[in-house]
């Protein structure tokens, strides 16, 4: 294709709303454009590179045995209603009506539908195992849509579901699936990390994550430092472990200290002279079983996935200004568990460990000093609530934990007969006897998998693609477009590279050369060929790698087989 041609809308400054590079690169290189918060345009750019990805988990899913098929976006509550889902689920549910008055949701996943289709159609254990995927746009109204297409409110899926007759069924098919996206990532030139994760609300008991390691990442995880060992998990899912309390001198009296305006842990430990781990922080949620208080020490951070299992509720929010005044009597920064009436209190194990501490004595600007759990306060629960730091034990060997951050491109859940038994998806065994179908879900972000790998390879000119999913391998820039003689060898060479299987573009613009090298350095096609008058005069045709810079020297009859050479070394 010739670019004059193309409609690649390169932009030179960065949009204002755009929060993270790959979002801010995605726009800037005239990949993607906002349409409304989390709703997205993929220009022709874009679409390449979709595609490629889909064709890479298209034809790992169909390696495994897997068969793709359409689900509708538009999904009947009833189903929902039969999963106990539709009132689960609340504003992130996009609910609509048919002129009937019959509700109806956009597809925020498939479990429903895809339940549904087994109950419906299969009947036999001999039908088993069943593997079905669909790539499609899903639809989840995010309370706030943001970080571009790494939380958008319609992003396409590949989602994957498996039917077995049993839990060793359900392993292997499992199995398949860990192999599967272990290969599509590889294959799509990201470095990721497989991290055991949380199963958080959707139910089931195991469940690993693929996670794209980028500092920008949202997701925090931790390994062993142990190479030998290989523990990862999201820090949801690892446990903390109590660290010994510092204060083993006898409890003292509890005392009210005035702390006028110091509502901060930070600002309290400063205000008092004491160190922040002196602290109980007091952190009030709202939930469907209604408010509680849960305490960590100041210097840890809670975990709200942690919480939210230690409590069994579905719906987890931190309490407003005035609830938090309802509750404790005081503005919010005072709130303590010492004399909380009503509210349950949920307390991490370090918190019940700690002397003399200091907490918020629901009254404005003061503060107890002197805070003994159990002797000032009960607790209703005491759970692992907080989030490991590095440096931590590793829960299997035993070694320090290391942190990092990535982005989660790819989950995997073992789910069980959580949908098949409230649905009625049951298929007869041997015996004649029905039985609900063990099934498991496998999900792939693919618009967020393009994201991830803008976040992962790019440097201050632009995106760098891996080759295999990039929207182009070669651009090739006459460098000067007047040029008859340039122009005619550069398209000669465009044509060839064509023939040799070669993606490539022609960058035919009455443009400046810089103005081109810009912006195929910001599009980032791995490989740029410049046509200038050493490759007229004397048969110089230069050959520059995006990633190194690195410039190789070649002649024009040469230049398909040193492409599709450099291409094929996989390297790029
Ligand atoms: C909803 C809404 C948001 C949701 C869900 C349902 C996340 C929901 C979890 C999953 C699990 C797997 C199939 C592919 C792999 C992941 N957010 N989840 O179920 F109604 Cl509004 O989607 N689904």
């Amino acid at each position: 294709m010739r670019v004059s041609a193309m409609l690649i809308p390169t932009l030179r400054e960065v949009p204002s709303d755009a929060e993270v590079v790959s979002h801010q690169l995605l726009v800037r290189a005239g990949f993607v454009r906002k349409v409304s918060a989390g709703v997205y345009t993929f220009l022709p750019l874009a679409r390449r590179v979709l595609e490629k990805i889909e064709t890479i988990i298209r034809e790992e899913m169909n390696r495994q045995g897997a068969q793709e098929l359409l689900l509708p976006i538009i999904q009947p509550a009833e189903l929902w209603r039969e999963s106990g889902r539709w009132d689960v689920y609340g504003p992130e549910l996009f609910r609509l009506q048919d002129r009937h008055g019959r509700l109806f949701c956009l597809g925020p996943t498939h479990e429903e539908i895809i339940t549904d289709l087994f109950r419906n159609e299969v009947k036999s254990y001999r039908q088993l195992p069943l593997l079905l995927y669909q790539i499609q746009n899903k639809y989840r109204d995010e309370r706030r849509p943001r970080f571009g297409l790494l939380r958008g409110r319609e992003f396409i899926m590949k989602d994957l579901y498996s039917f077995d007759r049993d839990e060793a069924g359900l392993e292997v098919s499992y199995r398949k699936m860990y192999e599967a996206y272990s290969r599509v990532f590889a294959r799509c030139g990201l470095k990721y990390r497989v991290v055991e994760a949380d199963t958080g609300a959707i139910g089931g008991h195991d469940s690993h994550e693929f996670m794209v390691t980028a500092a920008s990442g949202e997701a925090l995880l931790v390994y062993c430092s142990s190479e030998r060992c290989g523990y990862a998990a999201n820090v949801e899912r690892a446990p903390a472990t109590p660290a010994p309390e510092e204060d083993t001198g006898p409890p003292r009296p509890l005392e009210a200290v005035a702390t006028p305006a110091r509502t901060t842990v930070e600002e309290v430990a400063g205000y008092l002279g004491v160190s922040p781990r002196r602290i109980i922080k007091t952190l009030l949620y709202e939930t469907e079983k209604g408010m509680v208080a849960a305490l960590v020490r100041g210097d840890r951070q809670l975990n709200e996935v942690k919480l939210q299992n230690a409590l069994g509720v579905l719906r987890l929010e931190l309490a407003g200004a005035e609830a938090v005044a309802r509750a404790t009597g005081a503005p919010v920064g005072f709130a303590g568990p010492v004399g909380l009436g009503g509210v349950p209190v949920v307390a991490d194990p370090e918190v019940m460990k700690m002397r003399n501490g200091v907490a918020g004595a629901n009254r404005a600007d003061t503060h107890y000093v002197n805070v003994n759990p159990g002797r000032d306060f009960q607790v209703a629960t005491v759970a692992d609530i907080r989030v490991v730091e590095a440096g931590e034990p590793c829960p299997r060997c035993g070694q320090p934990l290391e942190q990092a951050r990535g982005i989660e491109v790819g989950q995997i859940f073992k789910l069980g007969d959580k949908y098949s038994r409230a649905l009625g998806a049951t298929f007869l065994d041997e015996k004649g006897e029905a039985r609900p179908a063990i099934m498991g879900c496998y999900g792939i972000g693919v618009s967020r998998t393009m994201a991830a790998a803008v976040e992962q390879h790019h440097d201050a000119d632009g995106i760098v693609w891996p080759a295999s999913i990039a929207p182009y391998h070669v651009v090739v820039v006459p460098v000067n477009s007047r040029d008859e003689a340039q122009m005619g060898l550069a398209d000669s060479l465009y044509r060839e590279l064509m023939a040799a299987g070669v993606e490539a573009v022609l960058d035919d613009r009455p443009e400046r050369a810089g103005v081109k090298f810009k912006d195929a350095d910001l599009i980032g096609y791995p490989l740029r060929v410049t046509v200038g008058n050493r490759a007229v005069e004397q048969g110089e045709v230069e050959v520059r790698e995006r990633r190194t810079g690195h410039t190789h020297v070649t002649t024009p009859g040469e230049l398909a087989a040193r492409v599709r050479a450099l291409l094929d070394a996989g390297h790029l």
